[in-house]
């Protein structure tokens, strides 16, 4: 009996591509690596370099694309994909859900079998328990590979339908820009007045952001469906006056989006759309 780990390609070597390989190394994985700026391979301490696409897949049962996006990704994998026959590929490159279905019809059409993944964590964190990717593909080729894919970070297996991770990558990351939004335009409007940004945001912004996360999250529903008890007509008088006054003190109207978001909720609730 081994206990040798299977090999794993790695094909696109950026920041995130590097931090799956160096993991996925330092988990005992031998791992054959591409790059089309080939001397990124040697930032990864002994990976092994493909001279080709072809090659690196040909090189593991599995084989991983991170590159920056879906019609890079194609452009790489798509004249090497006759390799693929009988393999398995994890594509952890953002994409959208109807473009996984497209990767997945193309992939299976050369005999392979296809997992998306949306990776939720920076390339610092790959390979540590914080660090979590969410997979959408068939459940018995996520089982085939899941000790593999822990390597990474933990794997969370949405179902069998691939678009279901990068629908998940992006609610996620929709959340994280609205709060990035929030804060950046309450920054913004205490500057506007003369307050200290920075011990507004230590002292108050942070702690207000972080008691509201779990009451603004939990009230969030598809339908955008507002509670009366959330009295919505005073909620959008309140928005509109925030929305001029922000104005009036000069904040950029760009950063006023997510309001407008919440206004129209509001409105509609209240009948006055
Ligand atoms: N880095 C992060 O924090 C996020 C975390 C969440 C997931 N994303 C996604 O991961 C994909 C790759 O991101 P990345 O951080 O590795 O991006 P870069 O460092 O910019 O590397 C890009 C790779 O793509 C290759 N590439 C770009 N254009 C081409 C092209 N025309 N032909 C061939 N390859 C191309 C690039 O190659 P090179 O410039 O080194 O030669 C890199 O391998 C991405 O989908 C994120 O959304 C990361």
């Amino acid at each position: 009996m081994t206990n040798a780990k299977p090999p794993v390609s790695v094909i696109g070597l950026g920041a995130m591509g590097r931090a799956l390989a160096g993991a996925l190394l330092s988990a005992g994985h031998p791992t054959t690596a591409w790059n089309r700026t080939a001397e990124k391979a040697d930032q990864v301490a002994g990976a092994r370099r493909a001279t080709t696409v072809e090659e690196a897949i040909a090189g593991s049962e599995l084989t991983i694309v991170c590159l920056l996006d879906d019609s890079v990704a194609r452009d790489i994998v798509e004249p090497a994909a006759g390799a693929l026959d009988g393999r398995v590929l994890v594509n952890l490159t953002s994409g959208s859900p109807i473009g996984a279905r497209d990767w997945e019809e193309r992939i299976v059409a050369h005999g392979a079998a296809y997992l998306d993944g949306g990776i939720i964590a920076m390339p610092e964190a790959i390979g540590s328990a914080e660090a979590f990717i969410f997979y959408g593909g068939e459940e018995g080729v996520f089982r085939r590979v899941e000790s593999t894919l822990t390597a990474l970070g933990r794997p969370i297996w949405l179902g069998d339908d691939v678009g279901l991770a990068p629908g998940y990558d992006m609610a996620l990351l929709s959340g994280m820009y609205g709060l990035y939004a929030g804060a950046q335009h309450a920054v913004a409007l205490v500057a506007s007045v003369g307050g200290d940004a920075s011990a507004f945001t230590r002292e108050l912004l942070v702690p207000w952001m972080e008691s509201m996360v779990p009451f603004a999250a939990g009230a969030a529903n598809p339908e955008g469906y507002v509670p009366d008890s959330f009295n919505p007509a005073m909620q959008a008088v309140s928005l509109t006056n925030l929305l001029e006054a922000s104005d009036v003190q000069g904040v950029r109207q760009d950063l006023t989006g997510h309001l407008h978001v919440s206004l129209n909720l509001m409105r509609r609730a209240a009948g006055v759309a």
